[in-house]
């Protein structure tokens, strides 16, 4: 459930950067001759010619939509370029989109407090770089505005007839602006820069949203795409909210978004404002009722983590259809392949990053065969993270097991009972390393703790097993959730827990 957070004192500039057709531009980064022709990038899967999970704007204009199959797309657009997704271990291998949203993570982060919010998107706090300009040289007193902050969209600002350019100009250098709205127009001219620089660096385009907190900026940087901008000045706020379904505001897509049309009427953000904080409080909560109240006003004082990795490393594979996975044996070959790739992933961050993974988590989505009418999600589990594809691999098995006696109905060790009935399927499998933490000194003194309780290895991968053997001499191989144990286990499994708490905690506090 949504949380308020406190609204800061003094204002603050958050820009929310968005990739255009992200995957599409990175393949025609690789292969020019297709700049400028109408293309996608398709999933693994070739079914009636793949499913489109990207596509440009060139295919776009065609009526190329991301819902098509290939297939369709192809009847649509017949010159369309179908590009496959690259892949590795049968399945799809996101790594050179990662890698290319990293490149431009690092061009963006030269300019302010920077979240990686997702494999194209980022969030940007530019408050200090706009307080500065203000200051120094605020648009006022500029000579000349750049064409690329000109093409801004002013949301309540770009109204009539009138030269677009010129009203942009006008309003980017008003002398009478207030100060928020000073602010805003450094950020405008700011992120325009940023966003020439990333063109520069990475040759991808990318559109940006601008206004004062996290919220606003995302809802504004889908608003013109691609290759544009779109600042929200405070007064535009209520007209804006006033006719946005409430589906299309982050955290209201789900079950509270619909909870609000069906039990209060409310269809767009601007309806919420006949309620008082008060009402809202006693429908959803103390915490929800006041985030929602806030949201009406298009406040929110969520802050942007200084955070440019990611915060967790993830991989799935789904099972559609006929492909769904009926036999323990095949869901124990995909977690195989999954753990590998998971074991790459985190291994390589711990090397590049010095970062360290802690917990293991499996999800997976699941039918009953007999039981077509059950809502019963397939539970999630988790355990401490070991290192090494073979103990990932062994540890997401049985998390597998546990979480599957339990979707089933089956609380014992019986194996045959749960494998050999046969009456489920698999359709999404994925396991993910989460809660991972920075090491203070990097690699280099993990290492040097680690060599002070072990034998001193040469190579890094000695380094990473030491680390592992570290973590695990007082960790059960694996330490299941919810499967009903009698109390006596509970005592040790909470005792295990603390003595792995602990003792992660204390390799973090020597090795700073
Ligand atoms: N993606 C995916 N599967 C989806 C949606 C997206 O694999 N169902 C991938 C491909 C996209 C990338 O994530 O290129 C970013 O997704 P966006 O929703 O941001 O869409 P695009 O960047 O492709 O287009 P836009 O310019 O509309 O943002």
């Amino acid at each position: 459930m949504p949380v308020a957070h406190p609204e800061p004192q003094d204002a603050r500039v958050i820009a929310h950067i968005d990739m255009d057709c992200f995957y599409v531009q990175v393949e025609q980064r690789k292969q020019p001759e297709l700049r400028g022709k109408p293309a996608a990038v398709i999933q693994y899967n070739s079914w009636k010619g793949g499913a489109l999970i990207a596509v440009g704007y060139e295919a776009r204009a065609f009526g190329v939509k991301r819902s098509m199959r290939g297939d369709e797309a192809k009847k649509v657009c017949p010159d369309i370029q179908l590009i496959q997704v690259p892949v590795a271990r049968d399945k799809s291998d996101l790594t050179l989109y990662r890698d290319a949203g990293s490149e431009v993570v690092a061009v963006l982060a030269r300019k302010g407090r920077c979240e990686r919010a997702s494999i194209d998107e980022v969030y940007l706090d530019i408050t200090d770089v706009a307080t500065s300009m203000l200051l120094e040289n605020p648009p006022e007193v500029l000579e000349s505005v750049d064409e690329e902050v000109l093409k801004s969209h002013i949301l309540g600002v770009n109204k009539d007839d009138r030269d677009q350019k010129q009203m942009v100009k006008e309003w980017l250098c008003r002398n009478d602006a207030d100060n928020h709205d000073k602010l805003l127009a450094c950020g405008a001219i700011i992120v325009a820069k940023l966003r020439k620089e990333v063109l520069t660096v990475t040759e991808f385009t990318c559109s940006a949203g601008i206004a004062h907190n996290k919220m606003l900026a995302k809802l504004a940087s889908g608003m013109h795409k691609p290759a544009q901008q779109t600042v929200v000045p405070s007064a535009s706020i209520n007209e804006l909210l006033a006719s946005l379904p409430v589906k299309k505001m982050k955290q209201l897509g789900g079950k509270l978004g619909a909870s609000l049309e069906s039990d209060l009427g409310v269809h767009n953000v601007g309806d919420l404002l006949q309620f008082s904080e008060e009402k809202l409080q006693n429908h959803y909560g103390v915490n929800t009722g006041t985030w929602l109240w806030n949201v009406a006003r298009g406040m929110s004082g969520e802050e942007v983590k200084g955070r440019i990795l990611p915060k967790s490393q993830g991989c799935g594979k789904t099972f559609p259809g006929p492909r769904a996975l009926r036999t323990i044996e095949s869901v124990e070959h995909w977690l195989g392949a999954l753990c590998e790739e998971l074991s790459d992933r985190v291994e390589s961050d711990l090397k590049q990053n010095k970062r360290v993974a802690q917990t293991l988590t499996l999800h997976a989505r699941a039918y009953k065969v007999d039981d077509s009418e059950s809502q019963k999600k397939f539970p999630s589990k988790s355990c401490p993270l070991r290192y090494g594809s073979a103990k990932l691999h062994e540890d997401a098995r049985k998390l597998f097991e546990s979480a599957l006696r339990e979707y089933m109905g089956i609380y014992g060790t019986d194996k045959q009972a749960v494998a050999g009935g046969n009456n489920w399927r698999i359709i999404g499998l994925s396991v993910a390393a989460t809660n991972i933490l920075a090491t203070p000194q990097g690699v280099t003194s993990i290492t040097k703790f680690f060599s002070t309780s072990n034998p001193p290895s040469s190579s890094s991968l000695e380094c990473d097993r030491n680390i592992q053997e570290s973590i695990s001499f007082s960790t059960p191989s694996v330490i299941i959730q919810d499967v009903r144990p009698p109390r006596w286990i509970w005592i040790t499994r909470w005792i295990w827990i603390k003595n792995w708490d602990n003792q992660v905690h204390q390799m973090r506090r020597l090795s700073i």
